[in-house]
């Protein structure tokens, strides 16, 4: 069985999170979204993520994509998934190309095409007093 695993904030989910876990899931038999905590965003400067984690994670949930859904909370946990999860292939969309090469020793890394045109940053600007 061919393992897949993606990360990401998946601030209030959109279509190009969901054409990114489509294309990830399609790689391989099994996929394993690794949904980042709260902390985590803002330690990496994402001050102004929307949905808390749990309403993160449901979201991923309701996609129907992910088979197994874990939180990410410390860098360097990616290696210590891929290791324990017996992942093979790790994706992530073509905005972090070149940024994941380090994960190679352990996967196969593939990034993939980022859909154009919509963000969480632009739903988050266009909702900006609720
Ligand atoms: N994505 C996409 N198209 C968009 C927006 C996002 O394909 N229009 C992809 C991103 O490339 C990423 C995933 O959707 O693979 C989740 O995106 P974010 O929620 O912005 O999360 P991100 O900050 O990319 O998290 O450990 C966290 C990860 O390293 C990356």
């Amino acid at each position: 069985m061919k393992k897949v695993i993606t990360y990401g904030t998946y601030d209030l989910l959109h279509q190009g999170h969901i054409n990114l876990l489509r294309r990830a899931k399609e790689l391989g038999d099994y996929l394993i979204v690794g949904v980042t905590n709260d902390s985590f965003d803002r330690d990496r400067g994402k001050l102004n993520v929307r949905n808390n984690v749990l309403e993160r994670v449901e979201a991923v949930k309701a996609t129907g994509l992910a088979d197994k859904i874990v939180i990410e909370d410390y860098v360097g946990q990616k290696i210590d998934d891929i290791q324990k999860y017996d992942v093979d292939i790790f994706a992530i969309g073509s905005d972090w190309d070149g940024k994941f090469d380090y994960l190679n020793e352990f996967c196969e890394v593939i990034y993939l095409p980022r859909t154009e045109g919509i963000s969480s940053t632009m739903l988050r600007a266009e909702n900006q007093d609720e």
